[in-house]
């Protein structure tokens, strides 16, 4: 029933796909005439100090989309998830959602202060902070609002929009319980408040067990500072859980016997039920997936024969243990196969090689975790949730296969 392949066919169809590019595209008649970059020096070493993409990738950039919110300083641009490999976000790319805009922090001047149920009182520099133990993990990182404009129905053409609030990158920082043990909070400490530094002042109430758990202060991505977008110089990481409680620019932890729901962004994130009640404390990101090609963006226009369908999952409650691909909609699953390394809380890459002789598809990706839990449709998610949400949609995703390959977000009802 499907063209899916194996290895092997994928090979035989690979090299086939390879020919016809070099016969069949006329631009490319000669690949071996003489080019300009072949005949003139580039340019020096020091021509730029701090690299950039080339500029033919200048359409790999983040967007927002204007009506979504009323101004664009507090509001949130989107991962062109599409254009990415493997599962790292390079920090040029990361989504960035700001209450208050983008503060510039100068590290000098910034401290965190670590207070109230504890035996000693800190305050802590940047340069106090890197002076401890260290570590560095990959994590992604969700907004509960990723995925929010569809639940009422598709709403925009590509994947950039549909999943784009979501990044991944590897963070180094100081592991919180490093801290705690510190300033030695109280056994009766089992809340912190975290705040920002930002106009926001974003604050968050989260509790002791998860701090203690594997919550880090972060004060560098993938291998450099962190960006001033993603909380430059520090931010808290609290993996797996929503993007809200992951605190940039913070410069305050107060540990008290009772969280400070009153007074923070808790009430504001959660989800609205059809009969107005709201469901609370869903901090943890459940397992998701999307599939990044083909989608609006990297349609199958060009070629019939051997593509690749390639995607991104991830589960905030561990690894990704499978993803299952359907090529009609819903009815039938094909496992894809996981591209290591899967680590908990962390993006995972799915492939699926497939042989496309321009047959129409509704082509859909399904993740499950190693809890046992499987993502829901959207037909699950709303028995339950309704469609007043604008929180934590996790249902599965359909891209419509058109016979020219052009590829259009719809949803199946
Ligand atoms: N200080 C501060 N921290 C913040 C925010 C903010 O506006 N101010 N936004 C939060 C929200 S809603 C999200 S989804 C994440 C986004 O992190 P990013 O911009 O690095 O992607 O930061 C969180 N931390
Ligand atoms: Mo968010």
């Amino acid at each position: 029933m499907t063209n899916a392949l194996n290895r092997r066919g994928f090979l035989a169809a690979g090299a086939a796909s390879a020919g016809a590019l070099a016969a069949g595209s006329a631009k490319a008649a000669n690949p071996f005439e003489p080019k300009e970059w072949g005949q003139f020096l580039g340019a020096g070493v020091d021509d730029e100090p701090y690299g950039t993409p080339s500029e033919y990738e200048a359409h790999v950039i983040r967007r927002n989309v204007p009506w979504l919110t009323a101004d664009s300083v507090s509001s949130i641009n989107f991962t062109p998830l599409a254009d990415l490999e493997g599962f790292i976000t390079p920090n040029g790319l990361h989504f960035e959602r700001h209450h208050g805009g983008r503060a510039i922090v100068d590290p000098a001047e910034h401290r965190l202060m670590i207070h109230g149920l504890v035996d000693k009182p800190l305050v802590f520099s940047l340069d106090d902070l890197k002076r401890l133990p260290s570590i560095s993990r990959f994590y992604f990182i969700e907004c509960a609002a990723n995925g929010g404009m569809e639940w009422r129905g598709a709403q925009l053409n590509g994947c950039q929009f549909t999943h784009g609030m979501v990044s991944c990158v590897q963070y180094t920082g100081v592991k919180l319980s490093t801290l705690m043990e510190m300033v030695g909070a109280k056994p009766n400490g089992k809340w912190v408040l975290a705040e920002g530094a930002d106009a926001a002042g974003m604050n968050r109430s989260i509790p002791m067990e998860k701090i203690m758990d594997d919550c880090m202060i972060a004060w560098a991505q993938n291998g450099e500072a962190l960006r001033p977008g993603q909380g430059y110089p520090m931010r808290l990481v609290v993996p797996g859980f929503e993007g809200n409680m992951w605190v940039k620019w913070i410069r305050r932890l107060e540990i008290g016997d009772m969280p400070w729901f009153a007074r923070e962004e808790t009430s504001k994130y959660t989800d609205l039920l059809e009969d107005g009640r709201a469901r609370m404390f869903t901090w943890v990101q459940d397992c998701n997936s999307v599939i990044t090609r083909p989608s609006p963006e990297k349609p199958w226009l060009d070629r019939k024969g051997f593509h690749m369908i390639s995607g991104l999952a991830w589960s905030g409650r561990g690894s990704v243990k499978g993803v299952d691909i359907s090529l009609d909609g819903g009815n039938n699953w094909i496992p894809a196969d996981l591209e290591g390394p899967v680590m908990p809380k962390c993006l995972t890459r799915f492939n699926l090689p497939f042989d496309w002789q321009g047959q129409e598809m509704l082509i859909q990706s399904r993740a499950y975790d190693d809890t046992g839990y499987v993502q829901p449709t959207f037909a699950q998610n709303r028995a339950v949730r309704g469609v007043n949400s604008i929180y934590h949609n996790n249902s599965v995703h359909t891209w419509h296969i058109k016979p020219d390959g052009r590829v259009e977000n719809v949803q199946l009802v």
